[in-house]
């Protein structure tokens, strides 16, 4: 799928019954799947315009459906974390499908509302965890239907690793010999990174409707006070394991180096960071997690890292197909970031797990 440019989302944005005339758009975000753009209008304000992956969200209305739900019962819920509020469609529908055009959706900008891509330390960390936590309780009591899976097994970590054997097995482009360090990892590493799923099977741990990619991207926050404000990218809420969203978290936010760092020594763990995640998500749930759930989300982390980083050598074996690049061995190196990160995260799973059960009897 080409990248949508800012005169598709110009264009797109026409569709919208925005506050204004539509003047000007610009790349949005550092999202790797979706398409992202403000648009300045003539009223000063800005919209968020969204050209939505369809070769990843195959269903598009579905992931429409699921977010309204879920956007209607966090807004009902007095959660202290907003969701984004979208805008219609001259049509009245909450997306515009434009056929080869893409399918397109548009939210209010919230001006004073920042995204910080890294996580600067515990004040920020125990904000992303409560932002993403508050969000999580909110959900607790979103009653039937289930939503939509929308993309199946989207954590389902075993068939990921499964996946990846796969991709080794059909590789056309030559590439897994650049990888024999990486798939060996991923290999020893596999029986601890199962450990959730299995609690899953055996149904020690409950099925929740999550959010599913809390990267800190994901959450944005008040640009005065840095409290956490609002989450965003929905596409992937649907159910699964809260110790998935607290996984995807800690990964996402532990060191502070960027998701493609070439440069492996700069990926360390910031313990101290950790714990203050845990202490605000934790805290948000708090006295709606039983022992065992509790007893989950620690690991979470690792078993998240692996799985990404499986997900993104896959992707490098098939051709770089999933997520965008911007150059030869991106998702190569994603990978060894992620192994990389599973490997600290494994080592941090009791002293978190210590700290998740200290939190909770607060
Ligand atoms: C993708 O769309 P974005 O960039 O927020 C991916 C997540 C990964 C993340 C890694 C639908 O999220 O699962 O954790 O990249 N989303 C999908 O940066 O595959
Ligand atoms: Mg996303």
């Amino acid at each position: 799928m080409t990248r949508a440019g800012a005169e598709q989302a110009l264009s797109a944005a026409r569709r919208f019954r925005l506050s204004g005339e539509p003047l000007e758009a610009a790349p949005l975000g550092r999202g790797i799947i979706n398409d992202t753009f403000a648009v300045r209008l003539a009223d000063g304000r800005r919209a968020v315009l969204q050209r939505v992956n369809t070769a990843v969200f195959r269903d598009p209305r579905a992931v429409m459906a699921n977010i309204a739900r879920v956007c209607a019962h966090v807004g009902r819920s007095g959660a202290r974390v907003r969701v984004p509020i979208p805008v219609p469609s001259r049509a009245g529908e909450p997306f515009w499908d434009g056929g080869a055009e893409g399918f397109w959706r548009a939210a209010a900008l919230e001006e004073g509302a920042l995204s910080l891509e890294t996580v600067d330390g515990p004040a920020l960390g125990r904000e992303t965890g409560r932002g993403f936590g508050a969000f999580a309780a909110a959900l607790l009591d979103l009653g039937p239907p289930r939503l939509a899976e929308t993309i199946p097994g989207f954590h389902d970590t075993r068939a990921r690793l499964d996946d990846l054997e796969e991709a080794v097995r059909g590789e056309a482009l030559g590439r897994s010999s650049e990888a024999g360090a990486e798939l060996a990892f991923i290999r020893g590493a596999r029986p601890s990174a199962l450990r959730l799923a299995e609690a899953f099977a055996e149904g020690r741990i409950p099925e929740r409707t999550v959010h599913n990619d809390t990267k800190a991207g994901n959450l944005l926050f008040d640009a005065r006070t840095r409290e956490a404000a609002c989450v965003v990218d929905l596409d992937t809420v649907m159910p699964g394991l809260l110790a998935h969203d607290f996984g995807d978290m800690v990964r996402a936010a532990a060191s502070g180096a960027s998701e493609d760092e070439p440069d492996l020594s700069r990926v360390a763990l910031r313990s101290e960071v950790c714990a203050a995640l845990a202490e605000g998500f934790v805290g948000a749930l708090a006295g709606a997690l039983e022992e065992r759930e509790r007893d989950s989300l620690a690991l979470g982390p690792a078993a998240i890292a692996l799985e990404l980083g499986s997900r993104f050598l896959a992707d490098y074996l098939r051709g770089d197909a999933y997520f965008k690049t911007r150059r030869p061995r991106q998702n190569l190196d994603r990978c060894r970031v992620q192994l990389r990160l599973a490997e600290l995260l494994f080592r941090e799973e009791e002293p978190l797990a210590s700290r998740i059960r200290e939190y909770s009897r607060r």
